[in-house]
């Protein structure tokens, strides 16, 4: 390919058509890279594509991988530091998420302004090993994980496009892939996160450790049970019915805060 990207998004669950928005794009499968792991999941297509969104030069991974299909932290978040050797400065992460906040609805959309990276801290974390210092230090802070002007950039985008379903709040991951008891979803809840999903954290802490700028978007697509009278469950059609019905919105989002050059 001839694109040198500085913006790296990875696409979540039913959100693959965030892809589709590249022009000129050049597009390599996951089978073909050398070293990368394979995605296994309905809805996440294992393409790497690459081209110019707004003028900018951009990858974008379509599908992405997760713990619960067998891989290990440091190989789910491989591409990021295939992604800084690239170039790449700024990482966007979207993923399909369920509600623990209770003024959340189905559709809504979470900037991410933090993460309980549940697995990291138990000791599931993508940098426990020797530290390779070239990509970063052995103790990396994570005190400004989600960049502030890109939050601040993405509601004001938000305000003028006219999107009111829009909060900012904690993003937990977990490892799945069984959705949440209502114990764990209160669990959850009382940790301070207001939305729970299977993936991002663990790129993201890769992706601070080679001091990549980082930007997070959940989809709501469900509301997680914290009340034992509530009715229904989820399943993962739901999710992506929901994303593939947001997945629009999220396209104009990202394309917007693209155009404004992210502060690039
Ligand atoms: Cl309810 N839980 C988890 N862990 N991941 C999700 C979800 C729920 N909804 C979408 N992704």
């Amino acid at each position: 390919t001839r694109h040198r990207p500085k913006v790296a998004i990875i696409c979540g669950s039913g959100l693959g058509v965030l892809a589709d928005a590249l022009q000129h794009s050049d597009s390599f499968k996951y089978s073909d890279i050398p070293n990368f792991p394979q995605s296994t999941v309905q809805g996440h297509a294992g393409q790497l594509v690459f081209g110019e969104l707004r003028g900018t030069a951009c990858v974008c991974m379509k599908g992405r991988f997760h713990m619960y299909e067998g891989h290990q932290p440091a190989k789910v978040t491989f591409p990021i530091r295939v992604f800084k050797l690239l170039g790449v400065k700024i990482l966007i992460v979207t993923n399909a998420a369920g509600s623990l906040a209770d003024d959340y609805k189905t559709g809504d959309v979470m900037i991410i302004k933090d993460h309980i990276n549940l697995l990291g801290l138990a000791g599931q974390n993508p940098l426990i090993g020797p530290n390779i210092e070239q990509f970063g230090p052995r103790f990396p802070p994570m005190t400004s994980a989600y960049d502030k002007d890109l939050c601040k950039l993405a509601m004001d985008i938000c305000k003028r496009l006219g999107y009111t379903c829009v909060h900012k709040g904690i993003y937990c991951m977990v490892s799945g892939p069984n959705f949440e008891t209502v114990a764990e979803a209160r669990f959850l809840h009382s940790l301070g996160a207001d939305a729970v999903g299977m993936s991002t954290a663990a790129e993201v802490v890769v992706a601070k450790h080679c001091g990549l700028r980082v930007f997070g978007l959940s989809l709501i697509t469900n509301q997680v049970k914290k009340d034992y009278s509530e009715k229904g469950s989820v399943n993962h059609d739901d999710v992506l019915g929901v994303s593939k019905m947001r997945a629009e919105m999220l396209k104009a989002l990202v394309s917007e805060m693209i155009e404004k050059k992210l502060g690039l």
